[in-house]
């Protein structure tokens, strides 16, 4: 009688590569190489770092919202983002670094977060167009990472763009309702567009051609698509709402291109964005400032929080221990 023979097991890197191919998802308990590792803790924390800063430009304007309504809608907006940053700074932890340490790397400038939140918020109806604008070019960039190869930041993901997509209807709502306004709430309307239009169209990244992480990103399937295709993309979504608004978005190259089915419109200041992303922008040493305070002020709650957590798990210990001393006794 023979026995039967265990099939061989692919080597990890094998195993790796036919899971990419697959499509299917790559798990924290699952090898990876260490570049890929190292590509996602920085996309991740990246993002997760956008999320916490980004509460600061809309936060700005919480103690001075218009009504009681804004006001409420404006706190779960802002308590929504630090939710999506606790989400992705979970998944990030999947990988083996912790939240102290991916904390310090964007304190000391070692990890980026989205250039985007270095613009200033001058008017009330910044809040409504960072919904529109700001919150629909992250869904367009986030839709295709609910598919990403890895899995603990594709289910965050799945969670997050839900609520984006809330967020971008509320902004949307917001700037519909100053449009029915007065001449002066359309004038702030129109001029806040101005200022965040090509600040969004930069939240993509730059041009492919000039995209050092795109092709190896878009291979191991944590990129689904480029940075151009998104933006374009996000262009061709807005511009309608825009003309429904009754809004003109700042960009004189802008127009409907019959033989592509898609809109042509002006190059993004390049040196603009590179120049934010070096920690030049209007509000870069502010915001990471403002951070900087957060987490000393809360230095009290995370000491407080480790002292709990050890009593707790001395109190189990020492519950184990008499449970485990009680069925010795028993026995005997
Ligand atoms: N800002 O080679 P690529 C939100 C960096 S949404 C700053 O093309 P990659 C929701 C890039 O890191 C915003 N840095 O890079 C919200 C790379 O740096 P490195 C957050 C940028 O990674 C709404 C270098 O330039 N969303 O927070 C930017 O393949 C309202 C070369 O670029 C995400 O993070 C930029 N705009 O593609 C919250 C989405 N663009 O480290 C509150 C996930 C590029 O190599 C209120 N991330 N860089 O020196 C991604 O999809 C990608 O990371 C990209 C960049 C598309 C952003």
């Amino acid at each position: 009688m023979t026995t039967p023979q265990a099939a061989p097991q692919p080597a990890p890197a094998e195993q790796f590569e036919a899971t990419i191919a697959r499509n299917d998802r790559i798990e924290p308990r699952d090898w990876m190489p260490e570049a890929y590792r190292r590509t996602l803790v920085r996309q991740i924390a990246q993002h997760a770092h956008s999320e916490i800063i980004g509460m600061q430009p809309e936060g700005n304007w919480i103690t001075r919202a218009p009504s009681l309504r804004r006001k409420s809608i404006l706190l779960a907006k802002v308590q929504d983002e630090a939710g999506h940053g606790l989400y992705l700074y979970s998944a990030c932890e999947t990988l083996g670094v912790s939240r102290a340490e991916l904390t310090d790397m964007l304190l000391t400038g070692r990890q980026k977060y989205s250039s985007i939140f270095n613009y200033p918020t001058l008017s009330y109806a910044d809040v409504g167009t960072i919904g529109w604008l700001v919150d629909g070019a992250a869904i367009c960039n986030q839709v295709p990472l609910c598919r990403t190869s890895y899995g603990p930041y594709g289910r965050a993901m799945i969670r997050i763009c839900k609520e984006e997509s809330f967020h971008q209807r509320q902004g949307y709502e917001l700037l519909m309702t100053m449009m029915r306004g007065t001449a002066e709430q359309r004038r702030m309307v129109q001029e806040s567009v101005d200022r965040f239009w090509w600040p969004s169209l930069m939240m993509f990244g730059p041009p492919d051609a000039n995209s050092p992480n795109s092709e190896r990103s878009m291979a191991w399937g944590i990129k689904r698509n480029g940075n151009d295709e998104l933006r374009q993309r996000f262009v061709d979504m807005t511009v309608p709402q825009a003309e429904a608004l009754g809004v003109t978005l700042p960009d004189p190259d802008l127009r409907w291109n019959e033989e592509r089915g898609a809109h042509d419109f002006g190059e993004p200041d390049w040196s603009e964005l590179s120049a934010v992303i070096k920690g030049e922008g209007p509000c870069n040493a502010q915001r990471l400032a403002h951070r900087r305070r957060a987490h000393e002020d809360g230095a009290w709650v995370r000491e407080a929080a480790t002292a709990f957590a050890r009593r707790q798990a001395a109190r189990s210990g020492e519950a184990g221990r008499g449970e485990a001393g009680r069925g010795e006794g028993a026995g005997k």
